[in-house]
C-alpha cells in the first residue's frame, strides 16, 4: 500500500481522507492556503505544505503548486477530494506524467463524462436510457425551435459544458424559446467559455437519484445502490438519504446495471456516481460525476464500506475482492449539510468567527467537520461547514435520530441552515416519502418558529459570552496556547522528527 499520499483539498473532505489514510498506516500530507494555516486538516496530517495565497486559484487550484508539494514531500499519489481539481482531466494527466498515482478515474473517463453532449452520445451508444431529447447541439434559437417541435414542450435547454444545474433553462412554449436560448447560451459562454447548448424534454417534478459505483483496474465493477438527493435548493443538496423510498430492489438492480454500463462505456476506474432523474417509475441517465461526492457517507453507513479506503486500494492496483451479490443495504442513513447561511433570510451567506462547537453524539451519529474555535468563515470558500450523518434500522428511526442530533448541534459565531433541515424532517409529506426536487420551495421559511427563535437567540448569547470571556482571559489564553503547543510537540503520534521539506511551513498552533 502507499506509504505517503498528498490530500489536495481542505476542510471536512481533506480531514475525512486523512483519517482513512492514518487508519491504513498511510502518511497523509496536507496542503493549505494562507487562510487555512491553522486548519484542522493541516494538524491531523503527517506533514503540511503551505501553498501560499488566499484564494483557491492561488492555492488549491494551482496545479504546479500542488504537484510541487507532493514531489517535495516524497508523496507517491494524490487524492483530490471533491471540487477543486478533482474532475480536471488535465491535472489528472499532469499527476501521472510526473510519476505520481492519480487517485481517481482515467483522464479519458473524466473527459468522456465532462461534456454533457459527449456523455449523452456515449450513453445512447451503450443503450443507457437518457432523458428524451437530442444528442447534437442546437446551433441557435431557430434550430432550437425546430428541434422543440419534434421533442415537445416543456423543454429543458442545457449547456454542453454545464452540469449540476448550471446553464439550464426550462422553456414551456415556443414564444419563450428565442430569449431563453440567448440567455442560457450567454450564461454558458461566460461560465464555461463554451456556449454550446443541447435540448431535452423537461421532466416535471422529478426525483434526483444517484448510484455509487466502484471500478478497479482489472475490469471489475460494482455498485453500492442509490442515494436520494431531491431535497435541494438551487441545485445545492441539503439532505441526502440512502436508500430511496421509491426504489424497489428490482429497480435498484436495474439502475445499478445501467450505472455500471455507463462506467464501462468510458473505461471508468475508481469511485464515481451516476445521476438519474426518476419520474413516474421511469429512470433516465442525467450525468456522471467523476469524483467522490460530498454525500458519500450515507452509502458508507448503509453498506458498511469505507469508500476512501476502496479508492486507495483501487489506485494502488488491488482488485475489489468482492462480488455484487455480497453488497446489500442495511437500515437507513441521512446526511444534512451544515452550511453557513441564514435559512430565514433567503439562505443568505453567514460569515463570522467560530466561537464554539457542540458536536452531537450517540449511537450511529457522525459529524464530518473541520471546524475549530477561532476559524474565520468567509466568502472565500464553499459555505459548507460540516456534514451530519446518522444511521437507523429503518427510515423513521433515522429521521428521529437526525432530528435529535440536529437539535444537539450548536455552532457558535455563524448562522447555519440546520433549522431548515429540521423543518423538512418534521414535515409529514417528507416522512411519508412524498417529495421531489421542488419540495424545499413548498416550505414557508419566511420566519423562524418560536422555538427556533429561542435556539437562535441562545446561540447568539453563548457566542457573545464566549467572546467576552476570551477577551477577559486574553493574556492567560496566550500562555496556555504556548503550553499546549509545547505539550503537543512532545506527544505527536508521528515520530518526533519531520522530514526537512523545502517549503513546508509548520502550521502555527
Ligand atoms: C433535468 C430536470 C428535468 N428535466 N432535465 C439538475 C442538475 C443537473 N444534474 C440536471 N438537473 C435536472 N435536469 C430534464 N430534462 C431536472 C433537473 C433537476 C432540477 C431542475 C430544476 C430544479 C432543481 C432540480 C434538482 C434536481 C434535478
Amino acid at each position: 500500500m502507499f506509504r505517503r499520499i498528498l490530500v489536495a483539498n481542505r476542510g471536512e473532505i481533506a480531514l475525512r481522507v486523512i483519517r482513512t489514510c492514518r487508519e491504513m498506516g498511510i502518511e497523509p500530507v496536507a496542503v493549505f492556503s494562507d487562510v487555512d494555516r491553522k486548519a484542522l486538516h493541516t494538524r491531523m496530517a503527517y506533514n503540511a505544505v503551505s501553498l501560499g495565497g488566499a484564494l483557491p486559484r492561488e492555492s488549491y487550484l494551482d496545479m504546479d503548486k500542488v504537484i510541487a508539494a507532493a514531489k517535495s514531500t516524497g508523496c507517491e499519489a494524490i487524492h483530490p477530494g471533491y471540487g477543486f481539481l478533482s474532475e480536471n482531466a488535465e491535472f489528472a494527466e499532469r499527476v501521472t506524467k510526473e510519476g505520481l498515482v492519480w487517485i481517481g478515474p482515467p483522464p479519458a473517463a473524466i473527459r468522456g463524462m465532462g461534456d454533457k453532449i459527449t456523455s449523452r452520445r456515449n450513453m445512447k451508444r451503450a443503450n443507457v436510457p437518457v432523458v428524451p431529447g437530442l444528442t447534437d447541439p442546437v446551433a441557435d434559437a431557430d434550430a432550437a425551435l425546430a428541434a422543440a417541435e419534434k421533442i415537445g414542450y416543456p423543454i429543458m435547454l442545457k449547456a454542453a459544458a454545464g452540469g449540476g444545474g448550471k446553464g439550464m433553462r426550462i422553456v414551456r412554449s415556443k414564444n419563450d424559446m428565442a430569449s431563453a436560448f440567448r440567455t442560457a447560451s450567454g450564461e454558458a459562454l461566460s461560465s464555461f467559455r463554451d456556449g454550446s447548448m443541447y435540448m431535452e424534454r423537461y421532466l416535471d417534478e422529478p426525483r434526483h437519484i444517484e448510484i455509487q459505483v466502484l471500478f478497479d483496474k482489472h475490469g471489475n465493477g460494482v455498485h453500492f445502490g442509490e442515494r436520494e438527493c431531491s431535497i435541494q435548493r438551487r441545485h445545492q443538496k441539503l439532505i441526502e438519504e440512502a436508500p430511496s423510498v421509491v426504489i424497489t430492489p428490482e429497480l435498484r438492480k436495474k439502475m445499478g446495471e445501467i450505472a455500471l454500463a455507463a462506467g464501462r462505456a468510458v473505461g471508468y476506474e475508481n469511485a464515481g456516481t451516476v445521476e438519474f432523474l426518476y419520474s413516474k417509475g421511469d429512470v433516465f441517465f442525467l450525468e456522471m460525476n467523476t469524483r467522490l461526492q460530498v454525500e458519500h457517507p450515507v452509502t458508507e453507513m448503509v453498506y458498511g464500506v469505507d469508500l476512501v479506503r476502496e479508492q486507495l486500494r483501487i489506485a494502488y492496483g488491488e482488485k475489489l475482492g468482492y462480488e455484487q451479490s455480497s453488497i446489500q443495504p442495511r437500515g437507513w442513513a441521512f446526511e444534512v449539510r451544515i452550511n453557513a447561511e441564514d435559512p430565514f433570510n433567503n439562505f443568505v451567506p453567514s460569515i463570522g468567527t467560530i466561537s464554539n462547537l457542540r458536536a452531537p453524539g450517540g449511537a450511529w451519529v457522525r459529524l464530518d467537520a473541520a471546524l475549530y474555535r477561532g476559524m474565520e468563515v468567509s466568502l472565500n470558500y464553499d459555505p459548507m461547514l460540516a456534514k451530519l450523518i446518522v444511521w437507523g434500522p429503518d427510515r423513521m428511526s433515522a429521521i428521529a435520530r437526525m432530528r435529535r442530533a440536529l437539535q444537539e448541534l450548536n455552532v457558535g459565531g455563524v448562522r447555519t441552515g440546520a433549522p431548515a433541515a429540521l423543518r423538512v424532517l418534521e414535515d409529514e409529506r417528507f416522512q411519508r416519502g412524498e417529495f421531489d426536487t421542488h419540495f424545499l420551495s413548498t416550505l414557508d421559511l419566511s420566519k423562524p418558529s418560536e422555538g427556533e427563535d429561542l435556539i437562535v437567540a441562545a446561540a447568539a448569547a453563548i457566542h457573545r459570552h464566549l467572546l467576552a470571556r476570551r477577551k477577559a482571559l486574553g493574556t492567560h489564553a496566550a500562555s496556555r496556547n504556548a503550553w499546549q503547543a509545547r505539550s503537543r510537540a512532545r506527544h505527536t503520534q508521528y515520530p518526533p522528527h519531520r522530514p526537512e521539506v523545502a517549503h513546508a511551513k509548520e502550521p502555527q498552533p
